[in-house]
């Protein structure tokens, strides 16, 4: 059963796929799997390697790059999950790459309702790097994932026992706001401030001030580059300003 979820999935271009069974499924921050997916067996992990816009330095075209891999993930994450449901009559339930995500004053947007990267280590697909990013063995870093939860009963899939961190430190040195300088940790506010500079904590800001100001300074306010940025995030989404953790890391540039 395991060989025809490959097969299908690789089919679509999508290019790894790892499977975990739910009891390998180790991520001690996130909500348990039971509390989003009652009797889940297994996890069907799905890997995409990403485009190389994100070494433009235009942040446009950066982030559109993800936006693409985004709606691909997302499309991806449906077939599949059809294909288990349709085909192999199973009950599916998607993981999105990002969003939406439990938002609160508390949490801050950082913990996701299920940890995609705990979900590809367990399903074989990597392990943490220095970076606190899950690499791929022929990938690299530049991968991310996405996942169907099902009530098949599949075992896992071998994990990756090498080392795939060469402990370069070019990702901890490439993190314009040191958010990377304590090892095992990212440090979620740095990397947010400098990787999403249009994001709910500017929007406070921007927000608070225009009601504060005169009509002449609300007028100026709105012809700066700030509020149209701030303007697009609210459709497009999270908008990251920064991918160099993920895009200075050497392994397995070439491979693939
Ligand atoms: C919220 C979130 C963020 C937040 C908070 C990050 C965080 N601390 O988790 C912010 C905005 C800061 C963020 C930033 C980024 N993110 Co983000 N993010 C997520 C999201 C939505 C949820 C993550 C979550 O639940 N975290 C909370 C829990 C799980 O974390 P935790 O238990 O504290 O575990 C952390 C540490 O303890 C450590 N850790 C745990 N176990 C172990 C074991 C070892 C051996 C080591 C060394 C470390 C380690 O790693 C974790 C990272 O801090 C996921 C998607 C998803 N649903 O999983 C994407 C995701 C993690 N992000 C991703 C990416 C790519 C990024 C960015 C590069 C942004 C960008 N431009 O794309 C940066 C990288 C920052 C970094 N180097 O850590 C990818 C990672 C892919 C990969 N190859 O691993 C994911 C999986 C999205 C995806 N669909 O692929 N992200």
């Amino acid at each position: 059963m395991k060989g025809k979820i490959k097969e299908f999935a690789l089919g679509l271009g999508i290019d790894d796929v790892g499977i975990a069974s739910a009891k390998d499924y180790k991520s001690p921050k996130s909500p348990g799997l039971e509390s989003i997916f009652p009797g889940a067996k297994s996890l069907v992990v799905l890997a995409y390697k990403t485009l190389s816009n994100c070494e433009s330095e235009n942040m446009q075209i950066a982030m559109g790059g993800r936006l693409e891999e985004m709606e691909f993930t997302r499309s991806s994450n449906y077939r599949v999950a059809r294909f288990l449901e349709k085909e192999l009559k199973a009950k599916a339930m998607t993981v999105p790459p990002s969003y939406p995500l439990y938002m609160s004053y508390e949490t801050k947007g950082t913990i996701g309702d299920f940890s995609l990267r705990h979900a590809a280590v367990a399903a074989g697909l990597g392990n943490f790097g220095r970076h606190n990013l899950v690499i791929h063995p022929k990938m690299g870093s530049r991968v991310i994932f996405t996942t169907i939860i099902t009530n098949l009963d599949l075992p896992s899939d071998p994990p990756v026992l090498e080392k795939l961190c060469t402990d370069c430190n070019v990702c901890v040195e490439s993190c314009p706001a040191g958010a990377l300088d304590g090892e095992g940790k990212t440090d979620d506010m740095k990397c947010l401030k400098n990787s999403q500079p249009y994001g709910i904590g500017s929007a406070i800001r921007f927000w608070t001030k225009f009601a504060e100001s005169t009509t002449e300074d609300q007028k100026k306010m709105v012809k700066d580059v700030n509020f149209w940025r701030l303007y697009q995030a609210g459709f497009i989404g999270f908008q990251y300003f920064c991918f160099n953790c993920f895009k200075s890391c050497p392994v397995g540039q070439n491979k693939s």
